[in-house]
């Protein structure tokens, strides 16, 4: 996207959140006008300027100087805006160029509407732990779980199922992620394991879990469930499977579940629920919104691009394929004075490590082995650097490719097309030009 198109999609941002704005503000109408006297609006001032006709200005007009809402509040300016309502924002790759992602970058995927006004004290936020296979439902406090739990911290990697959604032909519907929707901040918080324990989780009935969290949904109906995933009990128990409070050392950022979420990395991120409020567990695979269907689900055994598939063919994503991203330089880099050009990105899987990370600069003719890091954890993206030296001028393309422990590649074209455009682990690419 140039940004000529993303100033455009900005605006209509904007102009999105200003009709939404009008319409909630006109629903609360009734009560501004019982407020005795003029309302504050004659007095307003805009960049020190008085509003002359600021007394007539009709109740729920937002002014325009006055616009000045963050979209993405405490996130990088950088971030593409795929959709303000729900909020869903991905990272370009040369942003993603650290080892830790920044809580500033990490990509946003909201289903629905974020709690609206997060605690300023989150020490009272309550997590229940309930469920078929918990034999009496109990309540921890967050400054509970942080008084009598471990803490933990490791760097996980949470992706999209959806990331590379873009690139889908037939196209998919639902976000149309490039390549952003992947980071991998250090967590902090608690593992899963030891809450479920504490909490006396029967062994022989547990099958899965699933999370609920306090988003509301886009039609504003409090009883309608934005989305309710889980991972079968062995993923929940894993040592990596985090109740986390922190991204960073900080406090996570609202968009991305302040104060309290699941982190469980490897399984698509939409296992990992915000704002998180209860946990189930189990006694069959969790039912719950966005469970079933084509949700989060592809076809069990591989189909032609554009088939139809039932219901019963259809099986849950669980890990993540092996996948890469080249990080610098950026895509449309120009050599002046060179010839060579270091290169550098992460590559991760959702399980197992990475083995190899491999480039290539004559669209996949040759391969050439990349230096690459082992991961601090398990889930841990690995880091990969090379130097590519160009023969002559002209244009190029390096071209990146991850294998993961078992042997298995990404593929170069767009692997298994499924209904809703998941799980595309395709290399990535970026063109150079040597003058
Ligand atoms: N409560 C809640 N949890 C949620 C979601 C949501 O909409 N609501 N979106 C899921 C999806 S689809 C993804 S990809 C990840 C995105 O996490 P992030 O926004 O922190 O990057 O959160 C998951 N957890
Ligand atoms: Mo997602």
């Amino acid at each position: 996207m140039d940004s000529e198109e993303k100033i455009a999609v900005r605006k209509s941002t904007t102009l999105g959140c200003l009709i939404y704005r009008l319409i909630s503000t006109c629903l609360f109408w009734p009560k501004l006008s019982a407020l005795p006297h003029l309302s504050r609006r004659s007095f307003l001032t805009v960049a020190g300027l008085p509003v002359v006709f600021g007394a007539v200005l009709p109740p729920g007009v937002r002014l325009v100087g006055l616009d000045t809402e963050d979209p993405l509040p405490g996130k990088h300016p950088g971030l593409t805006i795929l959709n303000d309502r729900p909020v869903n924002a991905e990272t370009p790759p040369h942003l993603l160029d650290q080892e830790v992602t920044g809580a500033d970058r990490l990509f946003v995927r909201n289903n629905g509407i974020a709690p609206a006004s997060p605690p300023d004290d989150p020490s009272g936020w309550t997590l229940r732990i309930a469920g078929e296979a918990v034999p009496e439902p109990v309540v921890f406090t967050l400054a509970e779980l942080q008084g009598r739990f471990t803490h933990r911290s490791y760097q996980l990697t949470l992706e999209c199922g959806g990331n590379g959604r873009k690139e889908f032909s037939p196209p998919a519907t639902g976000n149309q992620w490039s390549t952003g929707a992947v980071g991998c901040p250090e967590w902090t918080g608690v593992r899963l394991r030891d809450v479920l324990e504490a909490a006396r989780y029967d062994r022989d009935k547990a099958v899965y879990i699933g999370y609920y969290g306090r988003d509301t949904h886009l039609s504003g109906d409090p009883d309608k469930v934005v989305i309710s995933r889980g991972v079968p009990i062995a993923k929940a128990l894993e040592n990596e499977t985090l109740i986390a409070w922190a991204m960073n050392g900080e406090p996570i950022p609202h968009l991305n579940g302040y104060p309290l979420r699941l982190v469980a990395s490897g399984y698509p991120a939409s296992v990992s629920g915000k704002w998180l409020s209860e946990i189930v567990v189990r006694d069959r695979v969790h039912d719950g919104e966005k469970m079933n269907g084509a949700s989060y689900r592809v076809p069990c055994k591989p189909v032609a691009p554009g088939a139809k598939v039932n219901d019963e063919d259809m099986c849950i994503i669980e890990e993540m394929p092996v996948k890469s991203l080249i990080t610098s330089p950026k895509t449309g880099a120009v050599l002046t004075n060179d010839r060579t050009l270091p290169i550098a990105g992460h590559a991760w899987c959702g399980s197992g490590a990475v083995a190899r990370v491999e480039y290539s600069i004559d669209f996949g003719s040759s391969w050439h082995p990349c230096t690459l890091t082992r991961p601090v954890n398990r889930y841990a993206w690995q880091h990969f650097r090379a130097r590519c030296t160009f023969p002559e001028s002209g244009y190029y393309e390096v071209w990146a490719r991850a294998t993961d422990e078992a042997g298995i590649a990404q593929p170069m074209v767009l692997p298994n097309w499924n209904p809703r455009g998941y799980l595309n682990n395709a290399c990535h690419r970026i063109a150079v030009k040597v003058v």
